[in-house]
Parts: C-alpha cells; structure tokens; sequence
C-alpha cells in the first residue's frame, strides 16, 4: 500500500508521540485520525482493526499497527534511524528502552491526584536527573560524537531529545548539571526535519491541559 501511514489515538501525546516524532525526524507525513469520544474507540475496536482493542494504532504499508515499541521499531527500521548494525542496535534499544521508562514517569505526572502532585514530580526530578541523564551525559562524551549512537542520526537522539524537551515542561533548568544534553538539545533540535517538526503548526502535540483529562480519561476509561 502506497500513501502516507495514518495515526489512529487521542489529539493529545499519551503513547502516540514518540510514533510522530519518528515520523517527522525521517520526513514523512502522516495522516492522523483523532478519537473524541469513547464511542469512537469502541467503534475502531468494533471494526476488528485493533489487535488487542487497544490505540496507539498506525495504518501502515498496508499493516494497521498496534502496540507502541512494535511501531517504533518499524519505523526505525524502515528510516534507517536504528544503527549500522546489530550492536549499534542493541545500544540504541537500551537507550530507548530507559527513556521509555522516563516518558511513562512523565506522563502518568498528569493522571496523579492533586495531593500527590508535588511528591511525584520531586520523583521525577530525581530520577531524570539521578538515574537517566548522567548517563547519556556519560554517553556523550565517551563517544565525543554529535550522536548517541555512531555517526548518524538514531531514533535514540530523536526520542531523547523528546524526553529532555518534555523534562524541561516540569522544570525548566532541569538540564543545568548536563552541558552535553544542553548542546545535543540544541544540535538535535537542528536537523532539517526535526526543526521543522519544533516550528508551531506542526502535528506535535502540546502537553495535555488539566481541562482536557476528564475527556482523556473517559474514551480511555482511565481511573476506573
Ligand atoms: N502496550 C500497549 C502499547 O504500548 O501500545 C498499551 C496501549 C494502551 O495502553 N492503550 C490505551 C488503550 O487503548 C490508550 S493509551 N486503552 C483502551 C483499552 O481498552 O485498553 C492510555 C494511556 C494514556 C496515558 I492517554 C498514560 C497511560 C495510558
């Protein structure tokens, strides 16, 4: 199948914008088709189209998609953004793995009941700044290359750079300690496509508004 893939989830980020970060890092347009309401979804997963009757899904090369890392890897795959060769990629899959770890931290900040706010993002804040960012700092300057990973651009750099920009949302000098993460932010952040990605009206979603998460949390039954 021909035509540009087509992102099936809420208008928000949740699991699906790691899958549209890819997409734009390797220049690809995509369709998107939002979920506004409970019904919606269970329409999709009435249709047969959701393999476990769960979103993220991605129409893709005539595959519909379903399970966050499964895409990812796709698309990595697909756009040369995961390494030479397989010990590149194995380094490349740690790296992501524990920034998936820190972007789930990240986004279960906004279902936390109000009294448990502030004790959640001091978590957070220790283990962005104690656990995962000494290490890609330490990556960096052992490999004293613009890259995570070899000399070229990899899905680790795309999906760091998006956890450091959305760490940034939470407190805005949480890079100070790394200067290496300050400059590969800025390098990263200057790729043709991903600049273009950053620009305002592009398919990046802003972070969820409090307003937004009754809606959220009803289509996906979150909370219950
Ligand atoms: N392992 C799957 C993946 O990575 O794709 C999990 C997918 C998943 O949890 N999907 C949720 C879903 O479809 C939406 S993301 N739920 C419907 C159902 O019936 O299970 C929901 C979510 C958000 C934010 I938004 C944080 C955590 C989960």
């Amino acid at each position: 199948m021909s035509g540009k893939p087509k992102l099936h989830y809420f208008n928000g980020r949740g699991r699906m914008e790691s899958i549209r970060w890819l997409l734009a890092a390797a220049g690809v347009e995509f369709d998107e088709c939002f979920l506004e309401t409970r019904d919606d979804l269970l329409k999709l997963q009435k249709s047969g189209a959701l393999l476990f009757q769960q979103v993220p899904m991605v129409e893709i090369d005539g595959m519909k998609m379903v399970q966050t890392r499964a895409i990812g890897n796709y698309i990595a795959a697909k756009y040369n953004l995961y390494g030479k060769d397989l010990k590149e990629r194995a380094l490349i899959d740690m790296y992501v793995e524990a920034i998936i770890d820190l972007d789930e931290l990240l986004m279960m900040y906004a279902l936390q009941p109000a009294d448990k706010k502030e004790q959640y993002l001091a978590n957070i804040v220790d283990k962005a700044t104690n656990r995962y960012f000494p290490v890609y700092e330490k990556v960096l300057k052992d490999q004293g290359q613009d890259f995570l990973v070899g000399n070229q651009l990899s899905r680790a750099d795309v999906q760091l750079l998006e956890a450091l920009l959305m760490a940034e949302e939470y407190k805005s000098d949480i890079l100070a300690k790394f200067p290496l993460l300050q400059s590969f932010k800025a390098r990263i952040s200057n790729v043709p496509t991903i600049k273009k990605f950053l620009q305002p009206g592009s398919q990046r979603k802003p972070p969820l508004q409090e307003k937004d998460l009754p809606k959220v949390m009803k289509i996906f039954n979150l909370g219950q």
